[in-house]
């Protein structure tokens, strides 16, 4: 009888115990813009859409600025590989540290528009990426966009490479060092974070980042005056997951992380094209004097910074290099 009821009671609180929500289990991303950009945003959906799919049991708590990594933009992906950080939101140019072959979706004039670019993310050369960076300990689970990058400065307008003689350049990685100093520029590799108040300072001359992603939300037109849309180097984003936190999710969570993923990257990429696209009128609007180099004048760049092309192409591999000409030429 005794036993009967203990029974009962066991039971009743194995009912009450199933029936509680199970407690939501926080993941942690890092993303090193600040929190008006489209990193950002694409960030959010990407945590709306996996706390509705998960019916609330998934959620991701979101660190712009890279705080994780005390403002350290290239030390996230490295975090992220060992299992240290759950997702990153970054663009290729900050993993080249860990993961050099990233540099290739930069090579300058690599690519000559978003079709080129959609052509290599969707197919065999986005594949190829991702196992070279799940090799790393990363699982990059969707492509977004960072754009195409276009220089500004305080100095003088840009409309040949011999007016980059001698600008202090801010930049965010070494490819963009070798691409630099190609064009008789002196370029410095500096934290985005601390980007801004150098510009303001005039600690350097310019910088260059894309329009509709980064050069808008983070109000670069208020530190800087001219802006050339050159085009030169193309930079992606991402969503990754480390490794270790993936191969601990059955099938079903791995689909649910992965749709949620593609969908959010999806929609950033979206809103940064039309930000982009909206964007010299909105710039001009805030006093920047834009310039959009003829075909001529974007071709006089492209062979100025050949070299810096071809010893990245060496670095990163030539067949690495040949598979992503072969998507941009098929597509
Ligand atoms: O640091 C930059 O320039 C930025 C924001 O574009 C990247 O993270 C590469």
């Amino acid at each position: 009888f005794k036993t009967l009821a203990t029974l009962g009671a066991f039971a009743a609180a194995l009912a009450l115990s199933t029936a509680l929500p199970a407690a939501a289990e926080t993941f942690r991303l890092s993303h090193n813009t600040n929190d008006t950009t489209t990193w950002q945003k694409g960030a959010e959906k990407f945590n709306e859409l996996l706390s509705e799919k998960s019916g609330g049991e998934m959620d991701v708590r979101i660190f712009p600025n890279a705080q994780l990594t005390g403002g350290d933009q290239m030390k996230q992906a490295e975090m992220v590989g060992r299992g240290a950080l759950d997702f990153v939101v970054t663009s290729a140019i900050n993993v080249t540290p860990l993961v050099p072959e990233m540099a290739v979706f930069s090579l300058p004039y690599l690519y000559s528009g978003y079709e080129d670019v959609d052509a290599t993310t969707a197919g065999a050369p986005g594949d190829r990426m991702e196992e070279i960076m799940a090799e790393n300990g990363i699982v990059v689970l969707a492509w977004g966009e960072n754009g195409f990058r276009e220089v500004t400065n305080n100095v003088r307008p840009v409309k040949a490479p011999a007016d980059m003689n001698g600008l202090k350049m801010r930049v965010a990685g070494p490819m963009y060092i070798d691409v630099m100093n190609a064009l008789g520029a002196n370029p410095q590799q500096m934290q985005w974070t601390e980007t801004f108040s150098a510009l303001q300072q005039g600690v350097v001359d310019g910088q260059e980042n894309p329009i509709g992603a980064v050069i808008i939300p983070q109000r670069v037109y208020e530190v800087q005056k001219y802006l050339t849309a050159w085009h030169y180097s193309y930079d992606p984003i991402f969503i990754g997951v480390s490794k270790t936190l993936w191969e601990s999710w059955d099938e079903a969570t791995k689909q649910m992380v992965q749709a949620a993923a593609e969908e959010a990257m999806e929609y950033q990429k979206t809103i940064t094209r039309e930000d982009t696209e909206k964007g010299a009128a909105y710039l001009k609007e805030q006093g920047m004097e834009i310039y959009e180099p003829s075909a001529e004048e974007v071709d006089a760049f492209r062979q100025a910074t050949k070299p810096a092309f071809d010893s990245w192409a060496q670095k990163v591999g030539p067949d690495l290099v040949t598979l992503f000409q072969d998507a941009i030429s098929a597509g």
